[in-house]
Parts: structure tokens; C-alpha cells; sequence
């Protein structure tokens, strides 16, 4: 089972961070050398030189290393780095401290050939300060990319850790009609809760297994339980990226209208849900069975055979639902 963790992010510095950790390990680093003036002051600042410059490009090339490689991250988080981030964004950002990395390798060779041309030892320190404001002036033009990525790195490391091949069911429906409960029902444990973007909640994750096959059924509170063109963009993303997850989407309805939503809205929620999952296998079921008089069910099985009837919070035709679903 796939499972991706994008937890081990970078602490990305920015650009004076950045600067003052090199110069410090450079000023620190460097060991004393012997021979003439010319060649101490030579060593002294050919060891200051490498130093700094090899500091700032392994941050930087260690930056771009441990960002997720975009391409080869699975659809659904894809999605995700989209809603949350913009991955043209990243890609540039990510981009250019690829580029300043590879100048800061240019500036180290060639301020290297200019200090062994040079006549007297106190030209030495003129071309490492020549080095090092060469350096801070490719760091500065990063600044707002490392500041950027820097933000990335929080938020994608808050990402849901979710089961990407694992076949998922997805729980839709307005707030209050049982959502929650149905999946604690099929599940049989306290959902887990993993953060997602553009809701407060979080997604609630659950898992039963049948047939020594494993389901992973995700609740969606805040996301999937209000009409869609409400949404804003990143919102939509975001939902956008449970396509990729979801095998089945369980829409429940609570016909008895306890959960302060009329049937019609919720009927109509789902209708729109399938205009925007035209190609993931809806199961409706009506919940709250218990409430519901003969009269009700008997006029809903008329106008859609299709839906199954439970009690979420007895478990009464839970079972059926998982049969139905495997
Ligand atoms: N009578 C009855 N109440 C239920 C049933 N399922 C859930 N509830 C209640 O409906 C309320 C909302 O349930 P919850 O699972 O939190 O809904 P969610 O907002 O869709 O997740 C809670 O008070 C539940 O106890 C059911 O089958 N019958
Ligand atoms: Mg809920």
C-alpha cells in the first residue's frame, strides 16, 4: 500500500539565514596554513571561499532534492499541492533556487582562479569580499522563492496521510444527517482525523477489511455537504482531489429532515455531486430509518428503488451497505 508521507520537508532558510550561516562557518572554518604571506593569505581565503559558496549551494541544492519530486507524486496529491500551493508556483520557485545554485558553483571557480593570480597577500581578502558579495546578491534575488518554499514546506508537511491505492468510499451528504455515525458504523472504530486544506476538521479516516481486502472509508465534514458553486477555486481543488481518491461516494440523505435540511436540497446536493464525479459510482441511502414512518419509505422506494435504508446509530442495515460496497 502506497502511503506518502511528505512530512520530511526542509527547513528552508532565507536568504540573510542563509548568508549568515555561511560566512560564520567560513570565518570559523578555515585552519591555519604555512608558507610565504602570499601563500597564507592565498589558503586562508581559498578555505573562507569554498566554504561559504559550498554552504549556501548544498542548502540550496538540498532544498530542491527534498521537495517532493512533482511529477511523480500520485494524482490525489497532485491535486492537493495544487489547491494549496499552485504547482507552477512551486515548480518555479523551485526552479530558480536550482539556477542559484548552480551560480554560487560558478562564483566558487572562478573567484578561486582569480585569487591565484594575485601578487601581493592583501588582494586575497579583496577577492573572497568580491566572493561573498557576489554570493549575497544571488541571494537576495532568491530571497522571495526560499520565502516561498519556506511556506510550502509548513503547509505540505500537513498534508493527509491517506492510503492512495487503497479502495476508498467517500461519505457525502449535508451536515447532521449521519455522516459521522455511518462511518463509525462501518469501521467499528474512532475515525482517525488527518489534516486537509480548506477545512477546519479535517478528513476522518476509517478502515474495515472483507475478504482480506482492506477499505478505507474517508468522511469529508465541511467539504462535500454544501453545493458546489458556493466553493471558491482552492476549495474546489480540493475536492477536486478526492476524485482521484474516491471509488464509490456513499451520499446519505436524511429523509425524516432532522438534520435541518430539506429533502429536496439534499436530493439536489447529489445531483450536482454526480455532474462533478461523472465517473465515480454513486451509492444513495437514506438514513435515519428509525425515524421514518411506513408511509415515507414506501413513497421514497417508489421514486428511487435504489436507495438503501439504515440506522446509522443502531447499525440496522449497515451490513448491507458493506455488502453493497465490496
Ligand atoms: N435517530 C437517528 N439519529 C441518528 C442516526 N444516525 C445519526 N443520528 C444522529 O444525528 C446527529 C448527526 O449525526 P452525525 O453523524 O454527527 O452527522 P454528520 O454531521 O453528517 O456527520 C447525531 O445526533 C446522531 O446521533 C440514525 O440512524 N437515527
Ligand atoms: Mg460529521
Amino acid at each position: 500500500m502506497e502511503k506518502i508521507t511528505l512530512g520530511k520537508l526542509p527547513n528552508v532558510l532565507t536568504a540573510r539565514e542563509l548568508i549568515d550561516l555561511a560566512f560564520k562557518r567560513a570565518a570559523e572554518g578555515a585552519t591555519k596554513a604555512e608558507g610565504t604571506p602570499r601563500e597564507v593569505a592565498i589558503e586562508r581565503e581559498r578555505q573562507r571561499i569554498t566554504i561559504a559558496t559550498t554552504t549556501v549551494a548544498e542548502h540550496l541544492k538540498e532544498i530542491v532534492a527534498a521537495f517532493p519530486s512533482l511529477a511523480n507524486l500520485p494524482p490525489f496529491y497532485r491535486d492537493l499541492v495544487e489547491a494549496i500551493e499552485g504547482i507552477d508556483e512551486l515548480r518555479k520557485a523551485l526552479g530558480a533556487i536550482s539556477g542559484g545554485a548552480r551560480v554560487v558553483d560558478k562564483i566558487r571557480r572562478e573567484q578561486l582562479r582569480r585569487l591565484k593570480l594575485i601578487k601581493y597577500p592583501a588582494e586575497a581578502a579583496a577577492v573572497r569580499r568580491q566572493a561573498y558579495g557576489r554570493v549575497s546578491s544571488v541571494l537576495k534575488k532568491l530571497d522571495r522563492s526560499l520565502i516561498f518554499l519556506k511556506e510550502a514546506a509548513k503547509k505540505l508537511s500537513d498534508l493527509p496521510d491517506v492510503y492512495v491505492d487503497m479502495p476508498t468510499i467517500v461519505i457525502a451528504g449535508y451536515p447532521n444527517v449521519g455522516k459521522s455515525t455511518l462511518l463509525k458504523a462501518l469501521t467499528g472504530s474512532t475515525p482517525k482525523i488527518a489534516p486537509y486544506p480548506f477545512t477546519t476538521t479535517g478528513l476522518q479516516l476509517g478502515y474495515f477489511e472483507h475478504g482480506h481486502q482492506r477499505y478505507q472509508v474517508v468522511d469529508t465534514p465541511g467539504l462535500l455537504d454544501r453545493p458546489l458553486e458556493k466553493r471558491n477555486k482552492a476549495e474546489r481543488q480540493a475536492i477536486t482531489a478526492l476524485k482521484n481518491l474516491a471509488r464509490t461516494i456513499v451520499f446519505v440523505i436524511d429523509p425524516s429532515e432532522t438534520c435541518g435540511y430539506q429533502l429536496e436540497d439534499q436530493l439536489r446536493l447529489l445531483e450536482d455531486l454526480r455532474k462533478s464525479f461523472p465517473e465515480t459510482r454513486f451509492l444513495v441511502v437514506a438514513n435515519k430509518t428509525d425515524l421514518l414512518n411506513e408511509e415515507k419509505i414506501i413513497e421514497l422506494r417508489k421514486t428511487h428503488p435504489d436507495i438503501l435504508f439504515l440506522t446509522a446509530n443502531t447499525g440496522e442495515g449497515v451490513d448491507t451497505l458493506k455488502q453493497e460496497l465490496v
